[in-house]
């Protein structure tokens, strides 16, 4: 086991506990993993320091948390193979976010474009956190090691900001000959694909959207699924088409439906090319009842049994906190700290 281990390259990646996970991040992330965990040494985290940099509900944050580390599992990650972790749970990621904060120069920050679309969102209360964002996250990456990040198209810019940390601000500066940081390298997945919202097609689904009905949540039970589809924005045109760009809501549930059925997208056209919105809703609705409903029976169990999750989650811990403490120690010293004892 070590020694496979040893040899298989890594990955890192996470979800923030915002709120309940969808088929967005099911589709677009953890699924994703699912293919790459037998191929990669995989570290996941619940990345709950990152669920902070907007407004949140401290009631809510730590059944997020676990709720989350849970979907993992029911979505098919295998814990034995994987570290599944909490963040906040291994303090050298707030210790290396402030390291590299130091290290960053505010104009990269700048041009970030999450920030500035999240921001919008926030009004007033736009936090530093929100801001550092990034920064942390570069933090999360580089404290494992990680040779790649699978990432989907809204996070490239800020694997491309760890990248440039890591080359430019430590390596560059900091050591002469060996790399203190390894840089990471993207995955850009396939089926990477980017779920919208059922009510604006035009719009990425997201947990932190007000609108309930924007989103098909993992947890769902099969009467709200219908519900929400059923109510899902339509047009008034025949027949479901994936490229027709006046129809975004036509190419997001086509692509939704493809890929939970595993039809090809031309495949899928040509079924639904004549198909009107009521048949088509009705397919997909069962579709969606049908690939969620083994995710959520093994959520239940899991969910009920806090002792093999907690188990989970300490030995994911144990995994990452060794990792994490041995890249700390290494930049630390690089970077002229005082070590005790030398
Ligand atoms: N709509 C989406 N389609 C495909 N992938 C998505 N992801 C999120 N939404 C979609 C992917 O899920 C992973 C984890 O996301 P996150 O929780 O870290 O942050 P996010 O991207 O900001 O996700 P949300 O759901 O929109 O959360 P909030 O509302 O809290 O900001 C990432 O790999 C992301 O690409």
């Amino acid at each position: 086991m070590k020694v496979e281990m040893q040899t298989k390259k890594r990955i890192l990646s996470g979800v923030q506990p915002t709120g309940d996970l969808h088929i967005g991040n099911w589709l677009g992330a953890i699924n994703n993993w699912v293919t790459l965990q037998e191929q990669y040494e995989t570290f996941l985290c619940v990345v709950d320091l990152h669920a902070i940099t907007t407004a949140y509900d401290p009631k809510e944050l730590s059944k997020n948390t676990l709720s989350t580390a849970a979907l993992y599992v029911a979505c098919g990650i295998d814990p034995k193979e994987c570290s599944i972790f909490v963040q906040s749970q291994i303090s050298a990621h707030s210790e290396l976010c402030w390291i590299l904060n130091c290290m960053t120069p505010i104009n990269w920050m700048e041009r970030m474009i999450q920030f500035k679309e999240k921001s919008i969102q926030q009004g007033n209360n736009v936090s530093i956190g929100l801001f550092d964002y990034p920064i942390l996250m570069a933090a999360d990456i580089l404290l494992y090691d990680a040779d790649f990040v699978p990432v989907g198209e809204d996070q490239k810019q800020h694997l491309e900001l760890a990248r440039d940390i890591a080359q430019q601000r430590i390596n560059a500066k900091f050591s002469k000959n060996k790399n203190i940081l390894k840089i990471p390298q993207p995955i850009i997945m396939k089926n990477g694909s980017k779920i919208m919202s059922l009510i604006d097609g035009s719009k990425k689904m997201s947990k932190s959207d007000p609108n309930e009905g924007s989103s098909i949540n993992l947890l769902d039970t099969p009467e709200i699924i219908t519900k929400k589809i059923k109510r899902a924005k339509s047009d008034s045109y025949i027949g479901i088409e994936f490229n027709n760009p006046e129809r975004a809501e036509s190419r997001n549930l086509l692509m939704i439906y493809s890929i939970l059925s595993g039809k090809e997208i031309s495949q899928c056209e040509n079924e639904f090319s004549e198909t009107g919105w009521g048949t088509f809703k009705k397919l997909i609705t069962e579709q969606v009842i049908e690939s969620l409903s083994p995710i959520q029976e093994k959520y239940k169990v899991l969910i009920n049994d806090p002792h093999q999750l907690n188990n989970i989650l300490i030995e994911g811990k144990e995994r990452a906190d060794d990792l994490a403490k041995k890249t700390l120690k290494r930049v630390k010293s690089k970077l002229g700290f005082f070590e005790m004892g030398k």
